[in-house]
């Protein structure tokens, strides 16, 4: 469940939150497959409450109402077409899967797909669910229960909704059910959502119960999905990533917390030599990693002093840091622009989404971020993708906030978040030759739109990286040469 299954030379995952399947179809064919990127995680595909009264939130999403494939991101025709046309353009879907709860609380109880249910009686006919697949007696998760009690953080309720009880034969098989038709449909993998609060023996039983990869879609024979399952554990409480990471990958959300201080931060760039477990961080092929998710980037979940792309130098740092470095399966965000931190995705007045509009500079309009289209940050997939398998070598750093390295004769990449210009000659692992920066610029025909730089017989290179640079990175790859 540890295996990503990315087609061959590929990485990289985007959450291209609250898309819809057309157009996720569409950016397969024509930009993420094109740049090399190896998969897409998805809004949650299940009916979820609507929630006018709070002019249709982000967040309704994480109220299912049943397990059709209806939302506003499309149908489950849509669903199968998108999830054809991404594998094959060689870019895996992986599902967000809210499986801990179902929707219960408001007055409202229409659903996407025109279901309804009776909250007070435990009743949701689309699924079905009744009363003896919840949780009882009803509790509610209070902020204390974090510490103390792992029992009440499972069996209680996560923010008021109904809490669903995994040890039942019927939920397991409504859950697996649900989950095995994705990966009929094609799909490599799952989000599992709100991880921390099911117990780990009846999630090992749900994983155990999946179908293979479809090989229909490419997939080798014998293939399990990839699971990464939500877990916030910055320490300290009852329940911890370990009792997770022997069942399959777990989310990393130290990852982005220590990569935030030290390139938004005050954090020392320096420090960065030994990035991996020796900073606290889950061992490599079990973590999942990531600068900022959905959450919080708008101080939702784990919350609190995440780089996002408000503040695009230090966070375009942070994530070229990500994926040039070996440690860890990568993370994109992609957004929507908001003011609120309830603010659903651009929509219309009838609530239908808006679609991504795409300017002539390749990035979005409509009121979508797009930051995988961001030049500097899609253009480190290839990095990453032409790097792959190869060492972490020659670490140089100023002793503060100038840093460089490379990966095993294939690419280099160099850091300066100083306030005086960096000016030296470094010794790279790569072969003489001159090589466009995918940071500044890209190659056009035998020429750079940005800085050119040459390493010389001996390996070395100047590197110059002002101060005051648009970017506080430049990188180098064998794949761009001029
Ligand atoms: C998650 N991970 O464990 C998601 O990443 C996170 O986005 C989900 O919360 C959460 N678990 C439940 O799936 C989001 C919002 C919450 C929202 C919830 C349900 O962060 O704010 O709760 O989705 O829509 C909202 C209200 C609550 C209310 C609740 C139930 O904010 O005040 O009690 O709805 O009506
Ligand atoms: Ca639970």
């Amino acid at each position: 469940y540890k295996n990503p299954h990315y087609a061959p030379g590929r990485s990289t995952m985007v959450h291209l939150f609250e898309w819809k399947w057309n157009d996720i179809a569409a950016e397969c064919e024509n930009w993420l497959g094109p740049h090399g990127y190896g998969g897409i995680q998805v809004s949650p595909p299940n009916e979820n409450l609507v929630i006018w009264s709070k002019r249709r939130p982000w967040w309704e999403r994480y109220q299912p109402m049943s397990y059709q494939l209806t939302t506003r991101s499309g149908n489950e025709q849509q669903f199968a077409s998108m999830v054809r046309r991404c594998n094959n353009a060689g870019v895996r879907i992986y599902v967000d899967t809210v499986i801990n709860h179902m929707t219960g609380t408001w007055s409202e109880n229409v659903g996407t797909g025109g279901n309804s249910a009776d909250f007070n009686n435990f009743h949701y006919p689309a699924v079905p669910y009744g009363r003896n697949d919840f949780n009882w007696p009803e509790c509610k998760i209070q902020e204390s229960d974090y510490r103390c009690c792992a029992n009440r953080v499972r069996n209680c309720q996560l923010s008021n909704l109904k809490d669903l009880n995994q040890g039942t034969e019927h939920v397991r098989q409504m859950i697996v059910g649900f989950m095995n038709r994705f990966i009929h449909m094609g799909v490599a993998g799952f989000r599992i959502d709100a991880a921390k609060h099911m117990w780990p023996r009846d999630l090992r039983v749900i994983y155990n119960r999946l179908y293979n990869l479809n090989t229909a879609h490419g997939f080798p024979a014998g293939a399990r999905p990839y699971i990464f399952q939500e877990v916030i554990d910055l320490g300290g409480e009852a329940v911890s990533r370990d009792e997770y990471t022997p069942l399959a990958a777990v989310t990393d959300f130290k990852f982005g917390m220590e990569l935030s201080r030290a390139f938004g931060g005050g954090n020392q760039l320096r420090y960065l030599h030994n990035w991996g477990p020796q900073w606290g961080l889950l061992a490599h092929s079990d973590s999942l990693v990531f600068i900022d998710n959905h959450d919080n980037q708008r101080s939702h979940g784990a919350g609190g002093n995440i780089l996002t792309h408000r503040e695009p130098r230090p966070y375009k740092g942070a994530i070229a840091f990500m994926l040039a470095h070996p440690y860890g399966e990568p993370q994109l965000m992609s957004s929507f622009f908001f003011h609120n931190t309830e603010a659903g995705p651009p929509m219309d007045n009838s609530g239908n989404i808006i679609s991504p509009s795409f300017n002539t500079d390749n990035s979005c309009g409509n009121g979508w971020v797009c930051e995988h289209r961001w030049r500097q940050i899609a253009q480190m997939i290839q990095f990453r993708n032409v790097a792959a398998g190869t060492t972490f070598n020659n670490w140089w750093d100023n002793g503060s906030n100038q840093i460089a390295f490379c990966r095993g004769g294939q690419g280099f990449v160099a850091f300066n978040k100083d306030s005086w210009d960096l000016n030296a000659t470094l010794q790279t692992c790569l072969p003489a030759g001159r090589y466009c920066d995918v940071i500044s610029g890209f190659k056009r025909g035998n020429c750079c739109t940005g800085k050119t730089i040459t390493i010389g017989n001996d390996g070395r290179a100047h590197i110059s990286l002002g101060a005051n640079d648009y970017d506080m990175v430049i990188a180098i790859h064998r794949g761009e040469q001029s």
